[in-house]
């Protein structure tokens, strides 16, 4: 087994401070916390935790910088300010992948090759994006001229996962800044490291001080409450679990804030007799288990239509038993350790409670061999649940995946609705007329036919049902990120 030495050589975890007004700091009590390396279980740094003292400064500082230089920045000076921080992420790509690989305990390939240069092309997109805005004007007669101008919200809150710590953070900032905004972030407690670099890559691409800021720290009663309560945080941006969201929401309606919420989900992928079997378990390999199973838009619920069931079970689990699992610095490792204790334990009760439900686990439910410490578990693929059971209702985050057969294309429509989320749905068919039928009928805010996560940032990006609130992504981004008013000059 090769590991990649040379980089565990060059790229030393680090302690990590808040950034408020331009520089780090501690927390004001000194407290921290400890970071924990998912695949070794040992101690990596210290974390700096912040609570609502450290959130008052941050906001403070991204509220003074509302109105500092910030707000001056041209269209085309905001444009490069966007495309200097892409470049200088691109500049720390093998450090930021293998941080970010660190902390999550994801492979450091797929950092490297998915999680950082995305976070790169979320500045570069939104940096040309900007500089192509326009708002509306209307002509109404020779009465009167309407046009509206498109301002920053003002001081945005952003609160943040652990499955794809930088991409979806930068997902949020770069449209927030391209907007003019000032932010006030919290990374997830798991993942604090990245984060903690960017901050000093904005500095360094001519942010001002104060208009990013971070705090690190827990969710409730803790810095993440601080910033949804905080009367001056104008927006919250917000991705995670559903029950965080409703938590979050009561926070927010005190103060009346815009929220966007990208949640839970539990994603059909739908395998119709008709399609092709080689490139539907190749997709589906990655579908079910990139990341561990931990992508929002995994698509943990298989229906496969009776014909092609066995067949695709057959070559689905033989291939699944050949990906690699174990040390994320291990050349062609597939699936890395979940996130935590907590986690492993939680995805670990799920596999338990499957058996009793009455499944079969055809593969994985266990640790691989020679792994004593590290929170691995091999991906699994159950099968002979019902569609109660509470494996295929709730959504695990793991890479456990359920398949159950279905016989007609109602049926399966029925079966893929039945459920409170309405994130993601992959449809399989070489039918281009039952592709988009069935697309039409399928509650969820991303829909793929034939592919997975084939991502294009101007198209709408988000959940129906408890899966979401608003929509991420090109011009979508920019209507949470800004305050349209609309001026009538009378003629
Ligand atoms: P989580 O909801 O537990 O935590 C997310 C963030 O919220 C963390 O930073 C946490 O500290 C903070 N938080 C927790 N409670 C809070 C509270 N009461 N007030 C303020 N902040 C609070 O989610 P997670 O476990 O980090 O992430 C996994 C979940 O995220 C899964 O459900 C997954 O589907 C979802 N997710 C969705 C998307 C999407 O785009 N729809 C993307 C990634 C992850
Ligand atoms: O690709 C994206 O833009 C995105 N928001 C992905 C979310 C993945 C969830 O885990």
């Amino acid at each position: 087994m090769q590991v990649k030495e040379k980089i565990l050589k060059e790229v030393k975890p680090i302690n990590c401070r808040h950034f408020i007004d331009g520089s780090y700091v501690d927390s004001i009590n000194m407290k921290t916390f400890d970071n924990i390396n998912p695949a070794t279980e040992e101690v990596m740094g210290k974390v700096a935790e912040g609570g609502k003292e450290e959130v008052d400064l941050a906001v403070a500082a991204a509220k003074r910088a509302l109105k500092g230089p910030w707000k001056d920045f041209t269209t085309q000076e905001r444009s490069a300010v966007l495309r200097r921080i892409g470049d200088l992420i691109l500049e720390r790509l093998e450090e930021l992948a293998a941080l970010e690989a660190m902390d999550t305990g994801k492979p450091y390939q797929m950092a490297l090759e998915v999680d950082i240069p995305r976070a790169a092309y979320n500045f570069h997109f939104f940096a040309d994006y900007l500089t192509s805005m326009g708002t509306e004007a209307y002509q109404q007669d020779q009465t009167a001229l309407h046009y509206s101008i498109r301002r920053p919200v003002g001081v945005v809150g952003m609160i943040n996962p652990w499955n794809l710590p930088m991409l979806l953070l930068t997902w949020k900032l770069a449209p927030c800044l391209a907007a003019g905004n000032t932010a006030v972030m919290k990374p997830a407690e798991w993942t604090p490291m990245t984060a903690t670099v960017l901050a000093e890559i904005c500095k360094e691409a001519g942010v001002p001080d104060g208009v990013i800021n971070l705090v690190h720290g827990f969710g409730p009663d803790s810095a993440g409450a601080a910033i949804t309560e905080h009367p001056d945080v104008d927006a919250v941006t917000f991705t995670g679990e559903t029950k965080t969201g409703t938590a979050i929401m009561k926070a927010a309606a005190s103060t009346l804030k815009k929220l966007s919420y990208e949640l839970g989900g539990k994603n059909p992928n739908i395998i119709f007799a008709d399609s092709d079997l080689d490139e539907v378990i190749d997709t589906t390999l990655k579908s079910s288990f990139m990341n561990q199973g931990e992508v929002c838009l995994c698509g943990s619920r298989i229906y496969v239509q009776r014909p092609v069931y066995e067949a695709f079970l057959e070559k689905f689990v033989a291939r699944t038993k050949e990906l690699l699992v174990g040390d994320p610095f291990v050349e062609g490792t597939k699936v890395g350790a979940v996130i935590s204790k907590e986690h492993y334990e939680r995805v670990n009760g799920y596999i338990e409670l499957a058996k009793e439900e009455g499944g079969t686990v055809l593969t994985g439910g266990d640790r691989p061999e020679g792994h004593e410490k590290g929170f691995y578990i091999k991906p699994t693929i159950i099968t002979g649940l019902t569609r109660d059971s509470r494996c295929v209702r709730e959504e695990i985050f793991g890479p456990v995946v359920t398949v159950l057969p279905f016989d007609s294309e109602e049926e399966v429509i029925e079966q893929a609705n039945d459920t409170h989320y309405g994130l993601g749905t992959t449809i399989w068919t070489n039918d281009l007329r039952r592709a988009h039928r069935v697309a039409h009928q399928i509650e969820a805010g991303i829909i793929w036919v034939n592919t997975w996560y084939l991502r294009d940032l101007r198209t709408p990006f988000g959940g129906m049902k408890q899966s979401g609130i608003g929509r991420e992504g090109g011009m979508h981004s920019f209507e949470f990120y800004s305050e349209l008013s609309n001026i009538t000059i009378k003629l």
